[in-house]
């Protein structure tokens, strides 16, 4: 929360963060999509030298800790969460000296590090699945995937029912070097993502020795993708999807390939491996599950230690937040283990659109052409859903561009279109780029300093961020970046505090104190909410005049 390693007790000579305080558990942590945060060689597409010269930005803020999305080789079938060499960097973003550089620079700046861990599976193009396609059926080489025969007279048919989270079956069948076809593969996520086996020996000594390679260079945790998929139950039988034909993890209980007991095991070998190097790096699951009791399986204290919290994150905004919060604490309680609060990543709508659309809760993937959304009720009560998360007691995710208030782009034309959502529903969902396109420093029009003047960035930029760029919202202490600034000083003081008290309220109302001293009032209902005396606003997401918040804000009260 400073940007002073000293005050947070670090030490600044050594270039390692070493703390006895499990920093995590209420560290705000700011996701940067490298592709897209800032290109210091006028390619159009970001690198790590280009992080690097922005890492001013990220302490100007006051955050504790940066998740980088993945960084490594890879075809880029899905953003770089397809790896085709995990001990390396894309030569788009630079080399494994520029990781070196970057690690050392961000904890001489008293911010830790996160990298992207993406194990369920490997890119199509890894050396591992490509020895597994010149293999024979039933070699060692593809006992590391699943591959199976298909079903019906000539295995013809998928071996079994499960369906893609992008859509369509998850099995794509392979042609034999005869040209005949030949076994079926699985992949949860594209077929450029084969996913790996994990009762593999093979398998897990490997990721063994990757964890170490990252956590030897420096890395203070590691943000586990797609964690629920890496167990699937033996035989893989037929999923009963109770008759959806989409990919709905998060209602999904008793599913043969998502959130399978198995994947405890895997954590605790994993935690195993983290508890072999100082400085308490962390292990944090991306785990969409049924419920939060089914998360705090993830937290155990032999697991891992945080867990992002994607109910608070698909939570309409409405009363209903209450029942989130409280469900959250109580299970996450159970295990000892310390809450996250998240409203945004690279794979959501932009807060500010989901928050200015009637139906407010996240669904995933939504048509925007179906959810209009209103601008600035939208940046309204973003505001207020910042000041909100920022107040609960735990970690927080703020994913970039967020502390801008950037809005989804929904007109990127379909040729430019990148995302292999879109791609496989044939256009028929938008899918995830109008939250990945490039970051908007400064200037009055594209490129907006996120790379060289007269080059067009990867996703193109609306002319319209020119009001949103970090210059703008610099020089204007009303910004989205100015409030974001403002909550993360103030929030060393609540951070403080290890528990939440609700204080008797409308259902309308989120009314809680941290401590003695620090109260949060949040105004869900259409009408004003009167702020009573001793209490003085600390800060606000909308003016507050005569003592009286209005709908759609939050405000931090001390006494
Ligand atoms: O996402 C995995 C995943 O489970 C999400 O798609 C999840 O269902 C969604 O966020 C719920 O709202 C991860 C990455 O974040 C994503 O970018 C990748 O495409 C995916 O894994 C495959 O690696």
């Amino acid at each position: 929360m400073s940007s002073d390693p000293s005050a947070a007790g670090l030490p600044r000579a050594t270039g390692r963060l070493t703390s006895t305080a499990p920093w995590w558990r209420d560290a705000v942590v700011y996701e940067v999509y490298p592709r897209s945060f800032a290109d210091s060689d006028g390619d159009g597409t970001g690198d790590l030298a280009g992080l690097i010269g922005r890492l001013d930005h990220v302490t100007s803020l006051g955050v504790d800790a940066l998740w980088i999305a993945p960084w490594y080789p890879s075809p880029m079938a899905d953003g770089g969460y397809d790896v085709s060499d995990y001990r390396d960097i894309h030569p788009d973003f630079g080399a494994l000296a520029d990781a070196d550089v970057l690690i050392a620079e961000a904890h001489r700046r008293g911010l830790r590090v996160i990298t992207d861990m993406v194990a369920n599976h490997t890119s199509a193009e890894h050396p591992w699945f490509r020895a597994a396609l010149a293999a024979a059926p039933g070699s060692a080489e593809r006992t590391r995937y699943f591959f199976r025969d298909g079903r019906g007279e000539h295995g013809e048919l998928p071996p079994n029912n499960w369906i893609s989270a992008f859509g369509a079956s998850a099995w794509t069948r392979t042609t034999d070097p005869d040209g005949h076809p030949g076994q079926w593969y699985l992949h949860t996520f594209a077929p450029e993502q084969p996913d790996l086996d994990w009762s593999s020996d093979d398998v897990r000594a490997e990721f063994d020795g990757i964890l170490r390679f990252w956590f030897d260079r420096g890395v203070d945790g590691l943000r586990i993708d797609a964690a629920p998929a890496m167990a699937k139950v033996p035989g893989l039988p037929d999923a009963d999807y109770g008759g959806q034909a989409y990919f709905a993890s998060a209602e999904w209980v008793g599913n043969p390939h998502w959130d399978v007991d198995g994947v405890h095991e895997i954590f605790r070998r994993w935690r195993a491996v983290a508890r072999e190097y100082d400085g308490d790096r962390v292990l944090v699951a991306e785990a969409v599950v049924a419920s939060p009791q089914r998360l705090s399986l993830y937290l155990r204290p032999d697991e891992l230690q945080t867990a992002f919290n994607f109910a608070f994150l698909k939570a309409a905004w409405g009363p209903g937040l209450r029942a989130v919060i409280d469900e959250t604490l109580a299970s996450h309680a159970t295990v000892g283990a310390s809450a996250t609060w998240v409203l945004g990543s690279h794979d959501e709508t932009r807060l500010v659109t989901r928050l200015g659309r009637d139906d407010t809760a996240a669904v995933h993937l939504v048509d925007p052409a179906l959810a209009p959304s209103d601008p600035a009720l939208g940046t309204r009560r973003a505001r207020a859903a910042t000041l909100l998360m920022l107040a609960l007691p735990g970690s927080a995710y703020l994913y970039q561009g967020d502390e801008l208030g950037l809005p989804f782009v929904e007109d990127i034309p379909g040729e430019l279109r990148q995302d292999p959502v879109y791609h496989r529903s044939h256009g028929a969902l938008p899918g995830r780029d109008g939250s990945r396109v490039p970051m908007p420093w400064a200037g009055d029009r594209p490129p907006f300093g996120f790379t060289v003047d007269g080059v067009t960035p990867w996703l193109p930029q609306p002319a319209s961020w020119r009001d949103l760029t970090v210059a703008a919202e610099d020089a204007d202490p009303t910004s989205m970046l100015g409030l974001v600034r403002d909550a993360l000083r103030l929030r060393r003081r609540f951070a403080a505090e290890p528990s939440l008290t609700w204080q008797p309220s409308a259902a309308s109302v989120l009314d809680f104190t941290r401590g003695e001293h620090h109260r949060c009032v949040v105004n869900l209902s259409p009408t004003p909410v009167r702020l009573d005396p001793p209490w003085s606003v600390a800060i606000a997401s909308a003016p507050v005049r005569d003592g009286v918040l209005p709908p759609d804000a939050t405000a931090w009260l001390s006494r």
